[in-house]
């Protein structure tokens, strides 16, 4: 890679970028240094940064569009991409020039990395997906295009007050955001509502309101090479002219509401959880990222072709999950309507564009909207949903002609619910691929929620498993283990993580291995101090740190983790004297805020935390941590630091995770289930060095079916009936003795619906061997290097290349 001042030297550079990083402060933020703010160090910081990517990107996109390569424009309704400037400082390898050049100014550039904003425009495991995603799609010089939403407010912030979880807004943009170009003149029109007016054959739309989508850019680079792509997020203006129409007819009231809804629609960001879904908003906004993005690729491609008739040579667009689905009818009526085509030609265009990516098998979670709202506010692409159903369920007559009740069960409209719109549905019929996110998922999918479908089409499914970018979670995040990767086989892991294996031929050193320890010892210090400066809890470091992190949902089993928390406190009580491995067990993540047991979860840790913490009898042998407000950045904190990473899902449940990827490739060990991708976790580090638990996802199943009895476990088990005996009579909270008694209810009377029970003796027994192995420091850290060392199958770079090549076909630009 060839660094825009290469021919300079050290003291050159430096200078250069300490006059840039000046010059910036006075012209553009327009301040003295005497008086700047930390806050405007980081903004002219990133401005000189961003200098330097500028010209890089556009030759890049010019690149691509003179080489008519065929483009992945990716949507999605989330991008959790993190901290941007350390990203980019480490791209360019200049964070040390950076941090010198601050250094002669009087700026601490760590304080400054960490003063940035972290856009929290998602919820988890799918927005952070998409992030890893653009980093290996220009890592690997695929030409791209990440199409979202710019959210005025990301993810609500977290507090926790009196043991519960409070939200207060995310008004990330507060400050300005250095890393984005607004493109002032890149708009287009998105309509809602009106009519449909029939001429003959074809329909016209009209009557409808609009909003303006103005683009904003963001410039994604990759590692080690030359190639940029974009990040392109919408933002809704009103359409003035519409507005003023109302205004200049004496309504100014209707005209100031209309501002207010349009510029709603990228206000902000809806949480996952069950409330969200079909609601109107949620439905404008999905509709807007898809028309605007269409329109978008459409005029591009004219721009370059002047024709549409190639589209399907050219474009591939994909789909992160359904939220993007609506741009199947999106491109059929703009195709149709727009630019002439016929409904068949349009059909088999549109059937060979997309491909959409499946991330959970959670009913709940499975999008529908009714078919009446739709026809509110979207009444053209009702009708061409309709179209759509016929069409195929003309095709699947004909192919299964006796089976009437297939035709029910595949229609995309559900007319058992009041008439709903299945997206998913829509979305396996108007895609040529479908995968899913590891091969159990995928497996699953097929067998279940898609199984009718994959008799229709069984070549339309397939499993990419996803994958982490080891840039953000390793050599940014972990700076001792890069340090020691980069002495010990050189740098050329950072896009190649296949070579990380090469440590294992170190592992015999005790030297080496001795590097290891204080590494993790290093990381686990940082973490101790974030923790007493934040909450003012002191942990010892040599504890074993046991970190689960991720949002809070029942099936991810939070509470499973703190019923065994409580049992190892009785235990400790009731043996004092035993020879207790010391552990810190850490949690993060949000709890939707309409999600009551999540939020309940969350006290009862707290609780818990409150009474273990500040009971002399344990001293350290024992601590429970809450840290508030997990973010991308909270997460590289907390993940070098792990020793055990807690992935205890109900198997079956979790479609991949990813956290464990990261976790793994940092050296902690896994406890956890065979679930998502922990079982290719375990295939790729070996039985011997993962803690396996609790039953298969098969075994789930069975036991589901044979009639689940959690009491009998209660009243057999002595040790969870104290646990449970404990929750249910406020031991943690005797001022409130109550608070948890649904809790409780919902294991021992309402049937325990995510098998905690069922899988706790084997958790704790497991949680046993882990301290064992805990006594034995060499052998734990041999057993992390083994970790690190097979992780390179799960770089997103490996995941992105089997998008490209077995679902996009699309292949890297020249530079
Ligand atoms: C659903 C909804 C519904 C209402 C509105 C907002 C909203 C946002 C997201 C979702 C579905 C989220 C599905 C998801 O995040 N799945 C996770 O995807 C990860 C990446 O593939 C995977 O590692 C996790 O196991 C999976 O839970």
């Amino acid at each position: 890679m060839t660094l825009l001042f290469d021919f300079k030297s050290s003291d050159e550079r430096i200078n250069t970028l300490a006059e840039s990083i000046q010059s910036k402060l006075k012209l553009i933020i327009g301040k003295d240094p005497i008086i700047a703010t930390e806050h405007d160090w980081l903004n002219a910081t990133s401005y000189a940064v961003r200098d330097l990517i500028v010209e890089r990107w556009l030759r890049s996109v010019r690149a691509s569009l003179s080489q008519s390569d065929r483009r992945v424009s990716y949507l999605s309704m989330e991008f959790l991409i993190g901290r941007t400037l350390s990203n980019t400082l480490l791209n360019l390898e200049i964070y040390d020039d950076v941090s010198q050049a601050l250094n002669k100014i009087g700026v601490d550039l760590e304080k400054l990395v960490n003063e940035e904003d972290d856009p929290g425009l998602g919820n988890g495991g799918l927005g952070r997906l998409a992030a890893c995603f653009l980093d290996s799609l220009a890592t690997l010089k695929i030409p791209a295009t990440g199409y979202g939403i710019r959210y005025e407010y990301g993810m609500f912030k977290q507090n926790i007050v009196d043991g519960q979880q409070t939200e207060s807004p995310d008004n990330w943009l507060e400050y300005g955001n250095a890393w984005e170009f607004p493109r002032t003149n890149l708009r287009y029109k998105v309509q809602f509502g009106g009519r449909i007016q029939k001429e003959g054959n074809t329909s016209r739309w009209i009557n409808t309101e609009e909003i303006l989508a103005c683009a904003y850019d963001q410039i994604v680079m990759g590692y080690g090479s030359d190639a940029t792509n974009t990040l392109r997020l919408w933002s809704a203006r009103t359409n003035n002219e519409m507005n003023l129409g109302k205004f200049n007819k004496g309504d100014y009231i209707g005209a100031v509401k209309d501002k207010n809804f349009s510029e709603n629609i990228s206000r902000i960001l809806y949480p996952n959880d069950a409330t969200s879904s079909g609601k109107k908003l949620r439905l404008g906004q999905e509709y807007f990222l898809v028309s605007a993005t269409l329109q978008n690729i459409l005029h591009t491609h004219y721009r370059v072709y002047n024709t549409y008739d190639n589209l399907v040579d050219k474009v591939a667009i994909h789909l992160n999950d359904t939220h993007p689905v609506l741009a199947i009818p999106e491109l059929m009526r703009l195709l149709i309507d727009e630019h002439g085509y016929s409904w068949s030609k349009s059909w088999e265009m549109t059937e060979k564009i997309f491909s959409y990516t499946n991330h959970t098998l959670m009913s709940e979670a499975l999008e529908t909207w009714p078919v009446e709202m739709m026809g509110d506010i979207l009444p053209r692409h009702l009708e061409i949903i309709f179209e759509i159903n016929d069409h195929f369920l003309r095709i699947v007559k004909e192919k299964f002609p006796n089976d009437h009740e297939l035709l029910t069960r595949v229609s995309l409209i559900d007319e058992k619910h009041g008439r709903q719109i299945r997206m998913a549905w829509l979305a396996v019929v108007g895609c040529y691929k479908i995968n899913g996110v590891s091969e159990l998922h995928s497996e699953l999918m097929v067998q279940n929620l898609f199984s009718d479908f994959s008799k229709i089409f069984p070549n339309r499914f397939c499993n990419v498993t996803n994958g982490i970018t080891p840039r953000r979670w390793l050599a940014l995040s972990n700076k001792p283990l890069s340090y020691l990767l980069d002495e010990s086989i050189g740098k050329t892991w950072r896009n190649d993580l296949g070579v990380i294996s090469e440590i294992n031929n170190h592992a015999c050193y005790p030297s080496f291995i001795e590097r290891i320890k204080e590494c993790k010892l290093e990381n686990k210090k940082k973490l101790a101090l974030y923790i007493a400066e934040n909450l003012n809890i002191i942990i010892n470091p040599n504890s074993l740190f046991d970190v689960q992190i991720k949002r809070i949902h029942e099936y991810k089993r939070q509470l499973l983790n703190l019923l065994q928390v409580i049992n190892r406190y009785n235990r400790i009580l009731q043996s004092p004297n035993d020879d207790w491995v010391p552990r810190v067990v850490i949690f993060s993540g949000k709890a939707a805020s309409s999600y009551v047991t999540a939020k309940t979860i969350i006290h009862l840790i707290n609780d818990v935390a409150n009474v273990i913490n500040n009971d002399q009898r344990i001293k350290n042998k024992l601590k429970v941590v809450f840290i508030p407000n997990y973010s991308v950045s909270l997460a590289q904190l907390i993940i070098p630091a792990a020793d055990l990473s807690e992935q205890i899902s109900l198997a079956g449940t979790e479609a991949s995770g990813t956290g464990n990827m990261k976790f793994a490739l940092n050296g902690a060990l896994t406890i956890g289930t065979l679930d998502g991708a922990n079982i290719e976790i375990k295939e790729h580090v070996g039985t011997d060095n993962i803690f396996i638990f609790g039953n298969t996802a098969e075994e789930v199943e069975e036991i589901r079916l044979q009639g689940y009895e959690p009491r009998k476990i209660y009243e057999n088990d002595h040790e969870v009936n104290q646990v449970l005996n404990q929750i249910a009579s406020g031991f943690f909270n005797s001022e409130e003795p109550e608070r948890y008694r649904a809790l409780y209810d919902s294991l021992i009377n309402f049937g325990d619906y995510y098998q905690l029970l069922a899988d706790f003796r084997s958790y704790v027994d497991t949680q046993d061997d882990v301290d064992a192995l805990y006594k034995q420091p060499e052998l734990w850290a041999q057993k992390s290097v083994s970790n690190i060392a097979n992780m390179g199958y799960f770089s997103s770079d490996r995941t992105i290349d089997e998008y490209a090549r077995d679902i996009w076909k699309v292949k890297p630009t020249i530079l």
